[in-house]
């Protein structure tokens, strides 16, 4: 399509107005999306048993991670992103057993603009032992999907078995921040094993506002369990994909860029004052996010990432599984700015990042609530559970090794009380506030402010048992404060 944006915008307001004053001549309408001027004749892949062996991840037009490279200028960007396995860390301790697009998840973010042509190639190289690693999941077969293309999945999406590779490609014709996949059956396990990420297409003008800064935030699920042969990394114990969790939706993890709170331990830098500019995608698989930032309010919407698709003022958004969305907002003040998904159960399950606009670097341990990992973290996947759960419920009230809140410093909690006291007051506080001296004493030492009954099960009761025995056992100093709250 040779005809430039500015002609079109032109040609637009002419037509209009000719509609406004009756004229009864013909004009032709002006589609921006009119199929007969998009490239719908793709040439078919090529499959073959050539074995790429350089870098998994190859082209101008990638970003590797939050931050986003701005739109490179060629109209043809060459893309290769082969598949890997690979152990990759998706909370503190927790070391998956994950399947890959370019060796990280997710996936490189692919930039271009409505126009431009994607030759895609892809090499299965889910046989190769990775570095430093004996243990990885079996190899199998992989392929590609990608939503921002028209063409046969027959044909382009097929599944490669390891060791081919497939080749292929199309033109951009919609705006838009899509998502790419793995489309291999299961389908299911391969998004939840680690294979998506998002390819953004500017509009062929650009985009109609002027951004200071531009991120993507991609949120996806886990569910984890750990491995059933109790095979280790490092000595850390690996985890693989729960099969049954994944069927019945019920997640382990919900995260922003793969990492559980990653974007707490690594804001997105801002300013006072400047207008941001995110690329937002919910992978699922099988979630929806109610994406919302505290302190701000959506200047913009654009739905799937296409301007023609605007919202003003939204204080959330929402999105099914691989919906999109590009918001914009400005940073009123200087301050920290949370993301989160408004589903608040998956924000507690590590949905959550900021957009830090403070003046005084301030560090993130500082922020309540919200769940600093220390750097030591248990082995063990009770105590783990354990580690995280305190972290997203109960650092409103307590630190452990970082002072008195609301409620007591729990470190060295394991030694002051017996594991049957603490069974009971945390099954039920209210009740030892009535029967037991010791509580009674310790309400009275935090000013008669009961502590609220968590609402914990039997297991969650023994993986905060076992979460403070591990701190309580770590030599002074191994174990980092959780959430220093000053
Ligand atoms: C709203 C505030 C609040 C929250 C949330 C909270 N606690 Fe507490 N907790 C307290 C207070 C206050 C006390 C001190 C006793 C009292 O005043 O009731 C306490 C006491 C305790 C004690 C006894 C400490 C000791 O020194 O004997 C344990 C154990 C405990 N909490 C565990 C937890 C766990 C685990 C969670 C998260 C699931 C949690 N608490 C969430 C306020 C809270
Ligand atoms: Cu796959």
């Amino acid at each position: 399509m040779q005809i430039s944006g500015f002609f079109y915008r032109i040609a637009f307001v002419g037509a209009l107005g000719l509609a406004v004053t009756g004229c009864k001549q013909e004009t032709p309408k002006l589609d921006p999306y009119d199929p007969a001027k998009m490239d719908l004749k793709p040439v078919p892949a090529k499959l073959s048993t050539e074995r790429h062996t350089g870098a998994f991840a190859e082209g101008s037009a990638l970003s590797m991670g939050s931050e986003l490279k701005p739109l490179d200028p060629a109209p043809v960007k060459t893309i290769r992103l082969d598949t890997t396995h690979k152990i990759v860390e998706i909370a503190p301790g927790v070391k998956f057993s994950a399947w890959t697009f370019g060796d990280q998840v997710p996936g490189p973010t692919i930039r271009a603009r409505v126009g431009d042509r994607i030759k895609f190639s892809m090499t299965n190289r889910s046989d190769e032992v990775m570095p430093g690693l004996q243990l990885s999941s079996a190899p199998m077969m992989h392929s590609m999907d990608f939503h921002a293309a028209m063409v046969s999945p027959q044909d382009k999406y097929r599944s490669v078995a390891p060791g081919q590779t497939i080749e292929f490609e199309f033109t951009l014709n919609y705006p838009g921040v899509f998502m790419f996949h793995c489309g291999t059956p299961m389908i299911l396990e391969h998004i939840a094993s680690g294979m998506y990420g998002a390819l953004i297409v500017e509009p062929r003008e650009g985009y109609p506002t002027k951004a200071d800064r531009e991120y993507v935030v991609i949120q996806s699920e886990f569910y984890v369990k750990p491995d059933p042969q109790d095979r280790k990394v490092d000595g850390q114990p690996l985890y693989v994909l729960d099969g049954d969790a994944v069927k019945k939706a019920l997640p382990s993890y919900t995260v922003f860029n793969g990492s559980h709170n990653g974007m707490v331990k690594k804001p997105l830098p801002a300013k006072p004052g400047e207008r941001v500019r995110l690329f937002v995608l919910n992978v699922g698989p099988s979630k929806t996010s109610s994406f919302h930032v505290v302190g701000t309010i959506f200047d913009r919407v654009w739905m799937d990432g296409n301007p023609d698709n605007q919202s003003r003022g939204m204080q959330t958004v929402l999105l099914g599984s691989s919906n999109a969305a590009i918001v914009e907002f400005l940073i009123p003040e200087a301050g920290q700015y949370i993301m989160v998904d408004h589903h608040f159960a998956n924000a507690s399950q590590g949905a959550i990042g900021l957009v830090d606009a403070s003046d005084k670097k301030q560090s993130a341990a500082d922020l309540e609530h919200h769940n600093m990992p220390a750097t030591a973290t248990p082995n063990e996947p009770m105590a783990v559970k354990g580690k995280l759960d305190f972290e997203s419920k109960c650092l409103a009230c307590h630190s452990i090794g970082g002072g008195r809140k609301l409620g007591p410093d729990l470190a060295g909690v394991t030694k002051r009380r017996s594991d049957d006291w603490l069974a009971k007051w945390m099954q039920s506080p209210e009740k030892m506030l009535v029967d037991d001296a010791d509580a009674k004493a310790m309400l009275k030492e935090f000013n008669n402010i009961p502590m609220p009954n968590q609402n914990l099960n039997a297991p969650e009761i023994q993986q905060y048992l076992k979460y403070f025995h591990w701190y309580d056992a770590q030599p002074a100093g191994a174990a980092q404060p959780a959430s220093a709250h000053g």
